[in-house]
Parts: C-alpha cells; structure tokens; sequence
C-alpha cells in the first residue's frame, strides 16, 4: 500500500521541524499542511483533541502527536537510518536528555529571553548550568548520534535554530565558543547538514517572529 504521510505543522515550529527532519532523514516523501495557530484547523483540533497542538503526523489517516513520541513512531515504523541508538541504556540516556530540553533547558533558556534585569541574569546562568550537560554529552562526539545524526539530535534541533535568534532579540550570550566549543561546532554541523539546511526556516523572519512573540511579556514587566 503506497503510504500517505501528512505533517500538520507551522513554518517556524522546532517541533514540527524534527517531524519533518525525521521524515527526510528516512527518506519518506511527505505533504505539510500549514496551521495557523490563531484559527486552528478542523483537521487539527480532530486529529488533537487533547492538546490542540502542532505538530501532528497523519499516517494513512491515522493521527500521531507529540514532537518526541513522533520520533519514536517513525524509527519504530520504518527501520532505515535508525535515529534512536540499539543499546536499551544508550536508548534510555537518548529519551532522558530529550526530556530534559524540552522540560528544563527550554523553560531556563525562556526565562533569560521573556525577562529583563535580575530576572534575565538568573535565568541565563541557570540556562548556561543547564547547558554544560549539554556540552558533556558530545565529548568525542560530531552529533549526539555519534558520527550521524540521531534521535538526540533532532530533539536539540531547537538549539541550533532558536538560541542565536533569542541572543540577537535579547541582547544575551547563552552558548559562545570558548565555554561550549562542542555545542557550537554542533550546531554549525547540524545546521550545515544536508538533511536539515534546505528546511532551515530564513533567520530574518524568525527574528520578525521572536520579536512579536517577547513584546508581550516585556509589556506586561513594564
Ligand atoms: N510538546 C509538544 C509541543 C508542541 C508545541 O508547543 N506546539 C506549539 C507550536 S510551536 C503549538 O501548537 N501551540 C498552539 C497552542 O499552544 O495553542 C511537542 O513536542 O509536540
């Protein structure tokens, strides 16, 4: 049966770009679908009721959510190019640091990006601590698969994408070389994969759309 393989996601999302670098690293042809997050679809809010998210992976009408569970689902589906490591521990470690960007680095990062002042401080140095895990786990490495892109890689593909856009806007250091040597050659190599780069989304409307997003909570400081 020919598969049919639909992406519900935005232009700009981190979330939807690791659905969407997963799928190309697989080498699956897929369609998006754009979203407006301010008019949600009907197909959207069908296809995730619960959470009223993007992205949402749509496989011969069947609908899968949530960024990482995606990501399982498409390694555990179609078996080329394993994204996830075979060792169970090495596997455990991968879902372990995902989980950890996505519940603690994210928000510490946030929190230096939507403040200002004594706010902004703090949370840069608790994203910096956060950080140094970071750097500790490509010790050795090129990505954090190893040799090639992985699993790990496409959960931290939000590094390589945002962090930069976010020092810009905020007038804030996060990852400069001499204290993260190993995120930044990282992130240049991620970024300059052939996989990923055709699908990086342009910096300066990323900047326009970071922008819009923080005014809101400087105002509200103010
Ligand atoms: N944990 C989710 C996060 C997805 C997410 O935050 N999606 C945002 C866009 S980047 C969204 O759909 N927001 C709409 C809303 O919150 O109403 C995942 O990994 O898929």
């Amino acid at each position: 049966m020919a598969e049919e393989l639909n992406v519900l996601r935005t232009w700009s999302s981190p979330w939807g770009l690791r659905v969407v670098y997963a799928l190309k690293m697989k080498g699956l042809e897929y369609e998006t679908i754009l979203e407006d997050l301010k008019n949600k679809s009907d197909l959207l809010l069908e296809h995730n009721p619960v959470y009223k998210k993007i992205p949402v992976l749509v496989h011969n009408g069947k609908p899968i959510c949530e960024s990482l569970v995606i990501l399982e689902y498409i390694d555990d589906t179609w078996k080329q190019c394993p994204l996830l490591p075979q060792d169970p521990y090495e596997r455990a470690m991968a879902r372990f640091w995902a989980k950890f960007g996505d519940d603690k680095l994210l928000p510490s990062i946030r929190s230096g990006f939507y403040t200002r002042g004594k706010e902004q401080e703090e949370g840069v140095a608790t994203a910096i601590g956060n950080l140094k895990f970071i750097e500790k786990l490509l010790k050795g490495k090129k990505f954090f698969g190893g040799d090639t892109i992985g699993y790990l890689d496409l959960a931290f593909g939000w590094m390589a994408n945002v962090i930069s856009i976010m020092e810009e806007i905020a007038e804030i250091k996060l990852i400069d070389a001499e204290t993260f040597p190993l995120i930044s050659a990282w992130i240049n190599n991620f970024s300059t994969h052939p996989m990923i780069k055709d699908l990086w989304p342009p910096r300066d409307r990323m900047i326009e759309k970071y922008k819009a997003i923080r005014e809101p909570y400087l105002r509200k400081e103010a």
